[in-house]
């Protein structure tokens, strides 16, 4: 029975640390030993690695009190081990639970195997099927995509060739570690085995900006480290053709699938060239033969230490491919002429582009912005960016569709840029742009920075959003609360705007029976009738496809309509990522479906009690002081497992949490009482949130963003 070590190397993975040793020590195979290696960690990973060596006798610990980066920490690990085998796992990776079993089963006399790799970005990733009632070793047949991975994961190592090669990690640097204990193995090996029944989860860390893994250290790391683990290597190898041609190979590949990116970027040329020409220069020529012309020349300009003939072929192979991509479509081309002609147009120093929910409404505060500038700053040019570019608004706005070409220009052509989101990531900003960040409601979901590290649909979010909101120059906060949580959330620290919601202004100034009746009117709403807007929000994990989500109603409207329907109605509005059509066949003078209805506010001001969930929707309406009422049927799912809040819904909202259809309804028929009960909540929640509102947010707020005359 084989006695294997799996060493497992940490530093700072407190997060994933669980997960990872749990799948260690459930492995069907028992027969090993899990050499820990803390690495200097200084979040709470310690104290979870001494709750596994209590709870598991095979487990043992190396603490190096300093951090020494994942080589020299390996090299100790295998240093204590007494396995016949070693197995390398990373922290913040798992395994599935046949992961060594069937590695161990299938090595046979072999020195080494390697099992399958699965990147995992959510947690669907990690249910997969594995058939191993007949294991079956295969031999890769490209030798070199092997190594070019550059990975000793999920491969069991037997201690006899590691001794007898004396296989060990780079320490000098972070990254590219494994090259030196994969290159003797490479030279002596010719054939490689596999099995794709063992099965190892690489965690795709979503992120890179507060907490990145070793492989989202940035493009410029890489390359720093990469350079010096290959001279290393060229030199201690000279002569050992096998060798040589590998480590080229390598440069070669990574060149072409990373650093070469790095050029692009007239900031960095003149140190990474410098950095990559002196690896280059030991680059034997022969092994660029089969390049295309375009890179053979730049990787002689490379070794010959020739940066302005680089510059010139790098600048041209960039502007080709471009060129080419932009050829292949519609969208690809009209980037490309924002990019090389548009943004090379001088600035406008007066006009604005509006934007709401990414072109879907004329609503939210861009619009009341706009609405003040229109009456008060006329000397400025407006333009909508819509999705559709036949809404009605005030003013001479020119409305552009979104992503067409004349949105292109204003946008890059444009002083000013208003939105309550992000702009698409392509976008840049230019010297003198000016973007406005109104963002659109309070939180009480938890928001990018401040969401744990769980799995989620884009592993990119985090740091897009980071550099999005590199971008923006004003954020506004409508309360103390959300300025606080602004600055965590989305680590902004440039001017952030404390004078309540542009948004809310309407609920200040139109709080008034002229214009409910008017409104009510326009709406074909009976007068009547007393009005119950439901507005519920998103859920991440019901969707058709990214940006498309679905949503069902979760009561009963007959019912409803049964004990409601004499004296109310109840407008139905969806939140603007919901793809769904409601049926409400039978129920329409009962109820409204108002989802696309432009601006909620007008809603909020016509109806007598709001029904939400977790949408920051009553945040605002708050500011109308009517009765609020949660329906949150899921609860425990949408707080625990999908978000995490801000506030404590239980105890701190102004109204009460309902969770059936007849609780709604008593909670309606007796809203006087829940009016009363929530009376203290419901003035401490205002005093929290609507204390900087005043209705005249877009004032104040314009006057310190725009100039006038
Ligand atoms: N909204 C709406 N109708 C709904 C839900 C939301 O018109 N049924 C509008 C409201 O203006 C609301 C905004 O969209 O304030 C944001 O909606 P949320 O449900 O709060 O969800 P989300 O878009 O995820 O934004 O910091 C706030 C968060 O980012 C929430």
């Amino acid at each position: 029975d084989k006695f294997v070590s799996v060493i497992v190397t940490v530093y700072n993975t407190a997060e994933f640390l669980e997960e990872c040793l749990t799948s260690v020590t459930n492995q069907i195979y028992q027969n090993v030993e899990i050499i820990v290696v803390n690495d200097g960690s200084t979040d709470g990973s310690a104290e979870i690695i001494e709750q596994f060596k209590k709870a598991d006798s095979r487990c043992q610990s190396i603490d190096l009190h300093e951090n020494h980066g994942v080589g020299f920490a390996r090299n100790r690990g295998i240093e204590q081990a007494t396995g016949e085998y070693i197995y390398f796992v990373d922290s913040d990776d798992f395994l599935e639970h046949r992961a060594v079993e069937n590695l161990v089963q299938s090595i046979g006399e072999l020195p080494f195997i390697l099992g399958r790799n699965k990147r995992v970005s959510n947690k669907e990733d990690s249910l997969i099927e594995i058939d191993d009632s007949e294991i079956r070793v295969r031999r890769h047949k490209k030798l070199f995509k092997v190594f070019q991975n550059l990975t000793v994961l999920n491969s069991l190592f037997s201690m006899e060739i590691i001794r007898e090669h004396s296989l060990r990690f780079s320490e000098e640097t972070d990254c590219y570690s494994e090259m030196a204990f994969l290159l003797p193995l490479y030279i002596e090996y010719k054939n490689v085995y596999y099995v794709r029944e063992s099965v190892y989860f690489l965690r795709v860390r979503n992120d890179p900006i507060s907490n990145p893994s070793l492989t989202q250290l940035g493009r410029e790391k890489l390359l720093t480290d990469f350079v010096v683990v290959y001279k290393q290597l060229k030199e201690q190898y000279k002569g050992n053709n096998t060798a040589e041609i590998l480590l080229d190979k390598i440069l070669l590949h990574l060149y072409r699938s990373k650093f070469i990116l790095i050029m692009r970027d007239a900031t960095k040329i003149n140190s990474s060239f410098e950095q990559l020409a002196s690896a280059m220069e030991r680059i034997d020529p022969e092994q660029y033969k089969g390049q295309n012309m375009l890179v053979r020349r730049e990787l002689k300009a490379l070794s010959k230490q020739n940066l302005k003939s680089y510059k010139r072929y790098i600048n041209f192979h960039h502007f080709a491919r471009e060129t080419k991509q932009s050829l292949s479509s519609k969208k690809k081309m009209y980037r490309q002429i924002y990019k090389d002609v548009f943004l090379k147009r001088p600035l406008k120093e007066k006009t604005i582009v509006f934007e709401s929910f990414l072109g879907k409404n004329y609503a939210d505060s861009p619009r009341y912005i706009y609405e003040y500038m229109v009456e008060n700053y006329p000397e400025y040019e407006f333009v909508w960016s819509f999705n559709e570019t036949n809404h009605d608004l005030p003013g001479n706005a020119k409305q552009v569709k979104r992503l067409s070409l004349t949105y292109y220009y204003y946008m890059a052509t444009a002083k000013y840029w208003v939105s309550n989101m992000r702009q698409p990531l392509h976008l840049q900003k230019r010297e003198g742009n000016v973007f406005l960040q109104t963002w659109h409601g309070t939180p009480l979901k938890k928001l990018v920075f401040d969401m744990n590290e769980v799995y989620s649909a884009n592993p990119k979010y985090k740091q897009q959003f980071y550099e999005q909101s590199r971008l923006w120059d004003y954020l506004i906060a409508s309360n103390p609360y959300s300025s606080d949580i602004f600055k965590s959330a989305f680590k902004f620290d440039k001017v952030m705007l404390e004078d309540g919601y542009p948004r809310n202004d309407t609920l200040y100034i139109n709080n008034n029976s002229d214009y409910i009746t008017k409104m009510k009117t326009k709406l074909n709403i009976p007068l009547d009738k007393k009005v119950i807007l439901y507005a519920p929000t998103w859920r991440d994990d019901e969707f058709y496809e990214p940006g498309k989500y679905r949503f069902n109603l979760k009561f009963d409207l007959n019912k409803l309509k049964e004990k409601l329907g004499d004296e109310y109605v109840i407008l139905l509005r969806m939140h603007y990522f919901i793809a769904d059509d409601l049926n409400i066949e039978g129920y329409e003078d009962f109820v409204y479906n108002m989802s696309t209805y432009e601006d909620i506010a007008d809603l909020y001001l016509i109806s007598d009690i709001l029904i939400t969930d977790y949408s920051s929707v009553f945040f605002d309406y708050s500011n109308l002081r009517r009765p609020i009422l949660f329906y949150t049927y899921d609860l425990e799912k949408y707080r625990d497992q999908l978000r995490g809040f801000y506030i404590d819904i239980e105890s701190e909202v102004p109204g009460p949490l309902v969770k059936t259809t007849d609780e709604i309804i008593e909670a309606v028929l007796n809203i006087d009482v829940v009016t009363e009960d929530y009376k203290e909540k419901y003035d401490a929640f205002y005093d929290k949130i609507c204390s900087w509102e005043s209705g005249n947010a877009s004032e104040k707020i314009v006057k310190k963003v725009f100039p006038k005359q």
